[in-house]
């Protein structure tokens, strides 16, 4: 079995304004279970990043391991990669920032490798505000190792051969507000139409964006007493409202009814459009998003959407006062001061 993908395509498929089609950003074809949410994610990073005209090789894709982490080898297949160790990626994708800011870091994760064994690193890449994405593929469970309950998975949950969950689940977009996430967002995989522009903003957002991603794991918990199957996401989902992001240069044609939206404009220029939101959220208030997010876990319903946005996020970059260069471009007259300054440094400490 081959899993390359065939290489012809349409020449006149439509192409971006570098010139790619989407089959630019696609990757290897996915050995992942036919319906699994996981390959509707890597459907939507491919679109965000074809549409926003992003250079392939100006993207690291970092990922830990389970299905979730073996997804980055679906898409982006001419980006950089790197499958870490299990809820590793953080760590990883720290070390690659701090030596290059140039690039876009993409982390892919599962609820296992971030709320179990990847915990420590996750909340530490939160608390220092790195700047990339982060997409936990949430199914609820441990996929690679045969579905075992995971820390997301709801009280009362039961998997297709398990008993129902005695404990209750960790929110990690409720965990990632508490703990000063700049940007903080949940979807579901199959909700494209959400997902994108959430992909998209996230990626233009100068921080850490977290995007927790409902995907259910057809194999294993997809039952009706599972609360992370299709049918029981598409019923209780609750979105802020709907999102439309219009990229720096494209113009905005569409207009917008007054006083059922907001306009964010992001870093680089872009614009994130915010339509009818929640009557009990403003997305830019961390107090009234925790509280929201807490209201609907209450009432058995999934808050879905932008969750909450600091539009004046300082990076780490930005504390640390890093490099603008790659360190790799550094030559030695950069990184030696020279022996007079070094001379004054020991004068002064003397
Ligand atoms: C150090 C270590 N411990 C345990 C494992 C076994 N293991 C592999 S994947 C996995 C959990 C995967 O769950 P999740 O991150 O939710 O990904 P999914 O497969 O559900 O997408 C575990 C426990 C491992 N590979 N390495
Ligand atoms: S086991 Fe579940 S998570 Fe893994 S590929 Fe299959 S459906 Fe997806
Ligand atoms: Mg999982």
């Amino acid at each position: 079995m081959s899993y390359q993908v065939p290489k012809f395509r349409h020449p006149e498929l439509p192409v971006n304004e570098l010139g790619y089609t989407r089959a630019d950003y696609e990757g290897a074809i996915s050995t992942l279970c036919a319906g699994c949410g996981h390959d509707s994610i890597s459907g939507s990073i491919v679109r965000a990043c074809h549409e926003l005209s992003i250079e392939p090789h100006k993207i690291a894709k970092l990922s830990g391991i389970g299905c979730s982490s073996k997804a980055p080898t679906y898409f982006l297949g001419k980006s950089h990669g790197f499958n870490s160790v299990h809820g590793r990626m953080p760590s990883v994708a720290t070390g690659a920032a701090m030596a290059n800011r140039d690039l876009l870091y993409l982390g892919v994760s599962g609820d296992g490798d971030t709320a179990s064994i990847g915990m420590g690193q996750f909340t530490h890449a939160i608390r220092r505000n790195l700047n990339m994405v982060y997409i936990v593929m949430n199914n609820g469970c441990y996929g690679l190792t045969k579905g075992q309950d995971s820390a997301t998975a709801d009280e009362g949950s039961a998997s297709k051969k398990g008993d129902p969950n005695p404990f209750g689940a960790i929110d990690l977009p409720g965990l990632a507000l508490q703990l000063g996430a700049t940007f903080v967002a949940r979807s579901f995989s199959g909700d494209k139409g959400q997902l994108v522009p959430l992909i998209k903003a996230g990626m233009t957002h100068r921080g850490f964006a977290l995007i927790d991603v409902v995907s259910p794991c057809v194999t294993f918990n997809n039952n009706d007493a599972s609360t992370k199957s299709y049918e029981f996401v598409r019923e209780h989902a609750e979105a802020t409202g709907t999102v439309d992001f219009v990229p720096m240069r494209e113009e905005i044609t569409t207009s917008y009814e007054p006083g059922h939206s907001q306009e964010v404009t992001m870093h680089d220029g872009s614009v994130l459009h915010l339509h009818k939101l929640a009557e009990d959220l403003d997305p830019f208030d961390r107090a009234s998003a925790m509280l929201a997010l807490e209201r609907h876990r209450a009432a058995g319903s999934i808050l879905t959407g932008l969750i909450y946005m600091d539009k004046d996020s300082r990076d780490l970059h930005e504390v640390l006062d890093t490099s603008r260069r790659p360190l790799n471009g550094l030559g030695e007259e950069d990184l030696c001061p020279g022996n007079k300054v070094l001379q004054n440094i020991n004068h002064s400490l003397r």
